[in-house]
């Protein structure tokens, strides 16, 4: 309401050979509404003005906070699922404070804390995600972001995770190979060496996985009659030291009911899965069409 004058009347010209801009500096002043009055103009009869651009210092100075926070720290993925990761990281400090923090991946902001931990929700499974962490004050100060994490979202529970994936076996007959078991199809089968047990076939998931399940195959036509094969289920997470996930069974394989065992244990990390084989009622050997494995 009340003004005061910074730059008394003058004439300027505004010419389109040298940019139709004019620059107007005076003594260094504070304020927060400033005003142009305009009283002539030779070109055209009315004030006329494209931008109105004002420089100095933002905020004055004063008590007004221009400081950033410091970056966040440690940035940790704490846990994760098909569709969240859970994130911590350590506090930032600030000249008037810490507000909150914004957890971001590919420019976006994705969640928002007033704490040191975050959990981002609504991701895609089995995708590989970036993120940082920035500090936030009162004022809107940024912080510099954090170091990154990637972190790849847990596999959806009925993706078989054995699909297409390298094995190996302890031996096989004729042309029945254990890639035979993780091609899809559940007519193609891999056959061990007859009259030769124990046997054993393997898959290799590519990287350590948490799992829950494997479903186990032969081919569904009549002519495979009902057998048992007794076997037990193993995993490792380095292919040459391997836990028992499911102990020594018989599992009974019948073509009246789609010819396949599920077999469900606790959550086990494993990236190589094995089956031992010791015993099969329809065939002197160890015979599998599908090894397929699950998240859950
Ligand atoms: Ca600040
Ligand atoms: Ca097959």
């Amino acid at each position: 309401s009340s003004f005061a004058t910074i730059a008394g009347p003058a004439g300027y010209t505004f010419n389109p050979a040298t940019g139709n801009a004019v620059t107007i500096t005076f003594a260094q002043t504070s304020a927060r509404y400033v005003r142009v009055n305009i009283t002539a103009n030779t070109g055209w009869t009315a004030a006329q003005l494209s931008e109105l651009e004002v420089y100095g210092t933002a905020g004055g100075g004063g008590d007004t906070d221009t400081q950033a926070p410091t970056a966040p720290g440690n940035l940790t993925v704490a846990g994760k699922t098909a569709t969240s990761v859970s994130l911590t990281w350590s506090a930032s400090t600030d000249d008037k404070g810490v507000t909150g923090y914004q957890v971001r991946s590919g420019g976006a902001v994705v969640a928002s804390s007033t704490g040191t931990s975050a959990t981002v929700t609504g991701l895609t499974a089995g995708t590989a995600y970036s993120f940082t962490v920035t500090a936030q004050d009162a004022a809107g100060n940024t912080s510099p972001a954090s170091n990154t994490v990637n972190v790849t979202t847990d596999a959806q529970a009925n993706t078989n995770l054995a699909r297409g994936k390298a094995t190996s076996e302890s031996s096989h007959t004729q042309n029945y190979g254990s890639g035979n078991a993780v091609d899809g199809d559940a007519n193609s089968y891999w056959e061990s060496a007859n009259n030769a047990f124990p046997q054993w076939v393997q898959v290799d998931l590519g990287s350590a996985a948490s799992i829950g399940r494997v479903v186990l195959k032969l081919p569904p036509q009549s002519a495979w009659q009902t057998r048992t094969q007794t076997l037990s289920v193993q995993g490792s997470t380095n292919g040459s030291s391997f836990a028992t996930i499911a102990g020594s069974t018989g599992y009974s394989f019948n073509p009246a009911t789609g010819n396949a065992v599920t077999i469900t244990f606790a959550q086990t990390s494993a990236r190589y899965v094995r089956l031992n084989f010791t015993a099969n009622t329809g065939w002197s050997a160890a015979q599998l069409s599908e090894f397929e494995v699950y998240p859950a």
